[in-house]
Parts: C-alpha cells; structure tokens; sequence
C-alpha cells in the first residue's frame, strides 16, 4: 500500500480564492482594505524568504502590507515603542513580528507587546489562553492549517490517539491543545513528546495521527509509525543537495519515502504544511480587519 498524499499547496491555494473572495466582499461593503503589518529585525535570509512568501499571498489575496525593518542592534525598548505605534494606528489590522529573534532580545517581551486584538500570529498570552479555554482566539497558523487539512480531506481526529513531537510554542504545543480540546474538530488523546522524553518510539508507534515539528531531518523512520497512520511533518531543514542551484534542499523531519509505504496519509516538504501556514495567516488578518474575534 501507498500513501495518499496530502497536497497543501493545493489546498492552500483554493483557500487563499476564497479568502479573496472574503476580502473583495469586504471592501465593496464600504470598509478599508485589511493590512498587514510584518515587522523583521535583521537580516536572516531564511525570514527574508517567509516574508517574502507572505508579502506574494497577502498580494494573491489582496490585503495591503509592508514590512518594517530594524537592525539586529534594535534595543528592547525602540522595538517596543515601534510596537506601540503600530497598537495605536487605526490603519494596521494584524502585526507580524518575524521569528526568530536576536538573541539579546525576550521573544516573550515582544510578544506580549503586540495588541492581542492585532495577533494575527495567535502567539499573545492572551490568545494562547483563549484556545486552551476553547474561547474564539488568532490560532497559531501552522496547527491551524493542519486542521484545515484534516477537514479538506475529511481525516477525522475525534477519539484517536494523536502524537506531536516537538513542543514549540508556535506549533507543538497549540497543536497539542487543539487536538486535545473538545472545539472544531480535535476531541484527540493526545500525547505530546520532547527532549526529555525517554523513548518516543514507544509514544510514535501507537500514534493514529502524528504530528511531527522537532527539526531534525530523518528523525522519523518508517519502523517507529503505525501501519495506516496519518503523518503531519512540520519540519523544514536545509540539507545540502549540489544538484540544486541554491546548493539545498528542502526536507522535512521524517524519512518521506520510508513512511509512503506504511502510512495513510502524509503531507509532503515541500509544498505540505508550510502552505497553509500562510494561507491561515491570511484568515487571521481578515479576521482581525473585520474585528471577527474581539468586537469593539
Ligand atoms: C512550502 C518558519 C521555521 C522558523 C521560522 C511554504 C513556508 C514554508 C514552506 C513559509 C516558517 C515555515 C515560516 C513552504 C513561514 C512556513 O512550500 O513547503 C511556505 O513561508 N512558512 C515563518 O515565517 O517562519 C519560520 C519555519
């Protein structure tokens, strides 16, 4: 048997129509067009590749943005008052704040700076708070997009038992709250593994569904997963390919061509999760330009 192959470019693709669609509607009711806000500090070429994505779906969609740049010398204190001002303009609807961080900068601090009602990255206190809660919140996008995934594909997840590897607080650690709570779709056992957990073959092989975002490439090999399971990898790891003109390649954490022949389902890298990452980006600003999750 060979898996079914989860195509989130596609997927991401006919989202971003209708949210086009959602935006033009929008805006010929008489209301300004959404904007964006994304904010990079430094010069990372990995975040300058993300905004640039994000700036050609934003596009795709048609809701205005810009991105402002800070050296990597930005003290906590300008970056924040940079922040403040974008709280305060009535003309900005959602704020990205690109990740990574310098590290002389609290990625808490800034984090907590953004207006919640602006988080269209759904990493404020406030809305991580609000999904454990199963209130309306920003969803992290990257979990948020696998579960647009399961739906496109009609993957249930209620009563399954469901593992994620990897407990960021971008996407581990809400997946592992949105699988678990009772809201949308999730209603999952959920498991969650990290660095100290002892063996997680033990946890990966009794797993339904599987969630892997730990960045490690290979980290996943065909004998740790259940026969017809459902592999999510999150991964994106650089590895060296001199057949290529960028000199990399783009993988992700399991050994894809291993899994294919086990699983039921797998999302590929590219072209898996990382679509949907920003198409959902693309619903959140929306959703914050129309005031959707916290009304006036
Ligand atoms: C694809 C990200 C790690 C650290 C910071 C499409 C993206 C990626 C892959 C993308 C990511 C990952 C983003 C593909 C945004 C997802 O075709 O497979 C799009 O742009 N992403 C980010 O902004 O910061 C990161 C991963």
């Amino acid at each position: 048997m060979s898996a079914q192959i989860i195509d989130g470019k596609k997927v991401a693709g006919e989202l971003k129509l209708q949210i086009r669609e959602d935006v033009e509607n929008w805006v010929k009711a008489g209301n300004r067009r959404p904007f964006l806000k994304v904010l990079q500090v430094g010069t990372d070429p990995a975040s300058t590749a993300y905004i640039g994505a994000k700036t050609r779906s934003c596009n795709e969609v048609g809701i205005d943005t810009d991105t402002t740049h800070l050296p990597d010398t930005v003290s906590a204190k300008e970056l924040k008052s940079v922040i403040k001002s974008f709280n305060e303009n009535d003309g900005i609807d959602g704020i990205l704040v690109q990740l990574p961080l310098p590290s002389h900068l609290s990625s808490h601090d800034v984090i907590e700076s953004i207006d919640h009602r602006k988080d269209v990255d759904g990493f404020h206190p406030m809305n991580v708070g609000r999904l454990a809660v199963d209130q309306p919140t920003f969803k992290s996008c990257t979990p948020a997009g696998i579960f647009e995934l399961f739906k496109y594909y009609s993957i249930p997840t209620k009563g399954k038992h469901a593992v994620v590897v990897g407990a960021s607080n971008i996407v581990g650690t809400p997946m592992s709250v949105m699988l678990s709570r009772e809201s949308s779709t999730g209603k999952a056992t959920t498991t969650i593994c990290h660095k100290y957990t002892r063996d997680i073959t033990v946890h990966t092989i009794a797993a339904d569904i599987l969630v892997v975002a730990a960045g490690q490439p290979n980290l996943i090999k065909a004998e740790m997963v259940k026969e017809g399971a459902v592999v999510i990898d999150v991964g994106i790891n650089r590895v060296a390919d001199e057949t290529r003109e960028r000199g990399y390649k783009l993988v992700g954490d399991c050994d894809f061509e291993g899994l294919k022949q086990k699983v039921s389902w797998i999302t590929p890298v590219p072209g898996g999760v990382g679509p949907m990452t920003v198409a959902m980006l693309m619903k959140n600003t929306l959703l914050a330009a129309k005031k959707s999750i916290y009304p006036d």
